[in-house]
């Protein structure tokens, strides 16, 4: 499923992010970049340990912030590592925090310069984040950045099972609705 904002298309696919050939892949890193579980430790395995050593060279990354590395073995260019919030109950400033996540991989990738990059859902597993809420948060800000920035033509989120690719889908369609209903003259696949 795509849509079109301005110059640019999200696209929802169903797969493992470490096979994207977009300029760069977003991990969903803890905050001392220590490695883990889930997505964090297969991009750490496929990319190998170069990536490592640069992230113990950063240091850390504070929830809500992003830093940037090559790619290591990976088809990516770059690995761009941010901390999403751990989801406690919804009062401890979660939903500030994952837009935050989001739009500081946005940031970089501007400032690098590159055309495409391809998200994971943020803060869902290990993290705990309820998934409708995630990706409503994914994909708003994603949609509110494209309106401003056209020098990114390709945003892919790369949902790992059908649960977390069918959630995006239903709150995709949603907000394609809700712009409709608004009168924004988008292009929608
Ligand atoms: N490609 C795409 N998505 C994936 C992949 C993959 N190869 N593997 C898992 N996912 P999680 P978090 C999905 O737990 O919730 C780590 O240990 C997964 O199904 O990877 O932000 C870190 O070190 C889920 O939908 O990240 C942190 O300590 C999504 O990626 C902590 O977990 C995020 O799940 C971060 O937790």
């Amino acid at each position: 499923m795509e849509l079109t904002i301005k110059a640019s298309t999200i696209i929802l696919t169903l797969g493992d992010i470490t096979r994207e050939t977009t300029d760069a892949i977003v991990n969903a890193a803890n905050s001392r970049l220590a490695g883990g579980g889930g997505v964090d430790g297969a991009i750490h395995r496929a990319g190998g340990p170069g990536i490592m050593q640069e992230c113990r060279k950063i240091g850390g990354c504070p929830t809500g912030q992003a830093v940037i590395t090559t790619g290591g073995n990976l088809k990516a260019k770059y690995v761009i590592h941010t901390v999403g919030p751990r989801y406690q109950d919804g009062t401890r400033n979660e939903a500030t925090l994952l837009r935050s996540a989001y739009l500081e991989c946005l940031r970089l990738a501007s400032k690098k310069h590159l055309r495409s990059i391809a998200f994971p859902a943020i803060s869902t597993g290990a993290y705990g984040y309820p998934l409708p809420e995630a990706a409503r948060i994914a994909l708003q800000t994603t949609i509110d950045y494209l309106s401003s920035h056209q020098e990114i033509a390709q945003i892919k989120f790369v949902l790992y099972n059908q649960h977390s690719f069918e959630v995006f889908t239903e709150e995709l369609e949603k907000i394609k609705d809700s712009l409709v209903s608004h009168g924004v003259g988008n292009t929608f696949h």
